[in-house]
């Protein structure tokens, strides 16, 4: 099938990614709305011990992965996708700051390619030179302000976001909506009220009576002052 959404993934650990064949993501390959290649980066090295990184230039600690394999195992990727606008990802705790907004924009990209680096990261001259190509969209992206070892958790954690989004992946059509009122009816703090379900009473914790009352509108009211409250705590 070519009307799936591609993603492919360079890494020099590609076991990192097993997670992606489990749950939401592999049920979602598995049915054809998606299609995912996870790609050894150490293929595309040409020397006896698969070399990927050098000493940085103008000295400093650590070590910088080359462009020479980063930039054969990109274009062995675009073959996989002719025709396409590709989106290069490159994963680092120096870009954007992934948002929700940010997910739902990348679940319009035909083709998303993430760059796993390790190290220090990834000479800045392959970001540099697919920015300049045609067909070719860059974005430097991280998940937050700290820092992993490596880019193959942060393409997870993207990954999930925007999938779970694409049409036909959730079972539930209607929680979707539910859950972009609340992410707009709480200015983006991503603050959701809090969800009760069977037994009523457990360890002597009760359902709250409105829950259990029938009254759609006490409901909505009580669960929109939840998530009010919720986000004030956040704020302090
Ligand atoms: C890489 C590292 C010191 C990079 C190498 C590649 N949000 C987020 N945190 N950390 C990352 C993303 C991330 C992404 C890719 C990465 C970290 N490292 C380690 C260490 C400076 C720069």
């Amino acid at each position: 099938m070519n009307s799936a959404n591609r993603f492919d993934i360079i890494t020099i650990f590609p076991d990192y990614l097993a997670p992606l064949k489990l749950s939401l993501i592999g049920k979602a390959e598995a049915a054809g709305i998606i299609e995912i290649g996870i790609h050894d980066l150490r293929e595309q090295t040409s020397d006896l011990h698969g070399s990927v990184d050098d000493t940085p230039y103008g000295g400093g600690a650590g070590m910088v992965m080359s462009p020479e394999p980063w930039g054969k195992a990109i274009d062995s990727v675009i073959e996989l996708a002719p025709d396409e606008l590709h989106e290069l990802i490159v994963l680092t705790p120096a870009g954007e700051k992934l948002t929700q907004e940010m997910a739902s924009e990348l679940t319009k990209s035909r083709h998303l390619i993430f760059a796993c680096g390790r190290y220090e990261g990834i000479d800045i001259r392959v970001s540099d030179f697919y920015a300049s190509e045609k067909n070719f969209k860059v974005r430097e992206i991280s998940i937050g302000d700290y820092v992993l070892g490596g880019g193959e958790v942060a393409t997870l954690v993207i990954m999930e976001a925007i999938i779970r989004l694409l049409p036909g992946v959730i079972g539930n059509p209607a929680s979707l909506d539910e859950e972009s009122h609340t992410l707009k009816s709480t200015r983006g703090a991503l603050v959701e009220y809090p969800s009760y379900t069977k037994p009523q009473e457990w360890r002597g914790l009760s359902v709250p009576n409105v829950l259990l009352s029938g009254n759609h509108g006490e409901i909505a009211k009580w669960r929109m002052q939840q998530a009010l409250i919720r986000t004030k705590k956040l704020a302090d």
